[in-house]
C-alpha cells in the first residue's frame, strides 16, 4: 500500500516563505504630487499624506505581521522637469526603502505605477517612443541610490489597464481614444520593459528578480456550446492575458500577478457581447465587480509557467467590512487550491493597505485593510486586517476561518485578545 499522506484538517497550509502583504502606489496614497500629469485632471490632493506617515503606515503593516510590501516611485517628484533631479526626493526614497527594511519587510519596488511627470505627458506620454529613454534615464539615475532596499523590481504596474482606461475609454490622461495610441503604447512599454531589465541585471548582478505587475481577468462564456462565445474568450484571454508576457518573453524573473475581473460573454445575434452582472445575483465589489474568486484559481493555472509568480495586488472596494472578510478567505482558499494543483505561488500581496485614491473614481472606494479618515488623515484598523493577520500567522487558512464561508465573519470570535490591541493601536 502506498504511503497514506497525513491530511491536516486544521489548516489549509502555505509553503514555506509565503510572502504576505498589502500594496500600495505612490500617487495613490502620498499626496502633493504636484508636477504630475493627474494633477491636471483629477488630482488626488492630499490622498493619505503617506508621503510623511509613511513610517506610521509601514508600523502598522507590520503590527499586522506583513512580511512583504509592495509600493511605487513617483517619477513626476524626482524629475519634475526634464533632466532636472532632485535629490531631496531620491533621499526621501532611500529614508522610506530603508524604514521598511528596518522593519524586516521584503520590499517590491514598482518603477512605473501609471503617472507621469508633466512635461512627459506634454510631449506625448508613453505613444511617443523617446518615452522608453527618458523613462529609462529617470531609472538609470534613480535606481542604483534604492537598490540595496529593494528586493524585487516592478518595472511597469498594469500596461493593459493603462491603455484601455487612456486610449479606449478615454477616463485617464492623455484622454484620447485612439487605435494607434494603444498600438505604439503597448509596443513602446514592452520595450521599455525589456531595455529596464537588461539594465538592472547588467548593473546589479546579485540579481534581485524583475518582473511587471500585469492585470488578468479570468473569461468565460455563457453557453458552453457557443463557438462565438468560446472565440470571444479565447481572444479576449490572449490579448488581455498573454500578449504583453508575449511581447517581453524571455525577461520575467517571476510573474506579477493583478486579479480583480470575471468577464462573461453571452451572444446577442453574431456579437458576443459581456454579460451584465448587475442584473444577476452575483456578489458584486462596491464598483460593481463580481466577486469570482474561482477566476484567481483559473487564471493562475492557466499562466503557470516555469518561474515563480506572486500575487501582487487582489483586493475589494467595499465598506462592508465583512464582506471583505469573506473575499479574503474565499480568495486564499483559491491561491491554496492553485498550489496544490502544482503552481508555484510565492506570495500575495492584498490591494491595498490603506484606502487612498482610485484615479477617476476618487476617494469613494474602499479598499484598504486600514480605514483613512480624510479629514484628520486618522487610521483605523479593519477587522478584515486581523482576518488576514489571522491567516499569516497560520502561514495558511484555519479551519476556524473557513467555517464563516458564505456566512458573515464574526471578527470578535476569531480575533484574539492581542489583535484587539492592534485595534486599538496599542
Ligand atoms: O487602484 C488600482 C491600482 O492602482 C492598480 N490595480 C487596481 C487597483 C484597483 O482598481
Amino acid at each position: 500500500m502506498p504511503p497514506q499522506e497525513k491530511h491536516d484538517h486544521d489548516t489549509l497550509k502555505f509553503p514555506p516563505d509565503f510572502l504576505w502583504g498589502a500594496a500600495t502606489s505612490a500617487y495613490q496614497v502620498e499626496g502633493n504630487n504636484l508636477n504630475a500629469d493627474w494633477e491636471d485632471f483629477k488630482s488626488a490632493g492630499k490622498a493619505c499624506d503617506e508621503y510623511h506617515l509613511y513610517e506610521k503606515d509601514f508600523c502598522l503593516a507590520k503590527q499586522l505581521n506583513h512580511n512583504a510590501h509592495r509600493l511605487s516611485i513617483e517619477w513626476s517628484r524626482i524629475e519634475p522637469e526634464q533632466g532636472k533631479f532632485d535629490p531631496e526626493e531620491i533621499e526621501h526614497y532611500v529614508k522610506m526603502l530603508k524604514y521598511l527594511k528596518s522593519l524586516k519587510m521584503t520590499v517590491f519596488l514598482t518603477l512605473w505605477h501609471f503617472t507621469l511627470p508633466k512635461w512627459v505627458a506634454k510631449l506625448g506620454g508613453w505613444e511617443n517612443r523617446a518615452t522608453i529613454k527618458y523613462f529609462e534615464e529617470f531609472v538609470k539615475r534613480v535606481v542604483p541610490e534604492l537598490a540595496e532596499y529593494v528586493d524585487f523590481w516592478i518595472t511597469l504596474n498594469e500596461p493593459g489597464v493603462y491603455i484601455y482606461e487612456t486610449y479606449i475609454r478615454k477616463e485617464w490622461p492623455q484622454l484620447k481614444k485612439s487605435f494607434l495610441g494603444q498600438i505604439k503604447t503597448t509596443l513602446n512599454l514592452a520595450s521599455a520593459h525589456k531595455r529596464i531589465y537588461k539594465f538592472l541585471h547588467q548593473s546589479f548582478p546579485a540579481g534581485k528578480p524583475i518582473g511587471i505587475a500585469n492585470n488578468v481577468l479570468s473569461f468565460e462564456s455563457y453557453h458552453k456550446h457557443s463557438i462565438l462565445e468560446q472565440a470571444a474568450v479565447s481572444l479576449n484571454d490572449l490579448a488581455a492575458n498573454h500578449l504583453f508576457y508575449f511581447l517581453t518573453k524571455g525577461t520575467h524573473d517571476f510573474l506579477g500577478i493583478n486579479y480583480y475581473f470575471h468577464v462573461r460573454f453571452t451572444t446577442h445575434g453574431l456579437v458576443p457581447k459581456q454579460v451584465n452582472l448587475l442584473q444577476q445575483t452575483h456578489d458584486v465589489s462596491d464598483l460593481g465587480w463580481e466577486i469570482y474568486p474561482e477566476g484567481l484559481f483559473e487564471v493562475l493555472t492557466d499562466l503557470s509557467d516555469d518561474i515563480p509568480i506572486y500575487i501582487t495586488e487582489c483586493g475589494i472596494a467595499s465598506t462592508n467590512d465583512d464582506r471583505r472578510n469573506r473575499f479574503l478567505i474565499a480568495y486564499l482558499q483559491e491561491v491554496f487550491r492553485a498550489i496544490r494543483a502544482g503552481v508555484n505561488v510565492r506570495g500575495f500581496f492584498y490591494w491595498s493597505l490603506i484606502d487612498n485614491f482610485e484615479w477617476h473614481r476618487g476617494f469613494d472606494p474602499r479598499f484598504g485593510l486600514i480605514e483613512v479618515d480624510y479629514t484628520t488623515q486618522e487610521r483605523k484598523i479593519r477587522p478584515s486586517a486581523l482576518v488576514y493577520t489571522d491567516i499569516i500567522q497560520h502561514n495558511g487558512i484555519p479551519h476556524s476561518l473557513l467555517r464563516f464561508l458564505g456566512h458573515t465573519v464574526d471578527a470578535e470570535e476569531v480575533l484574539e485578545k492581542r489583535y484587539k490591541e492592534i485595534i486599538k493601536g496599542k
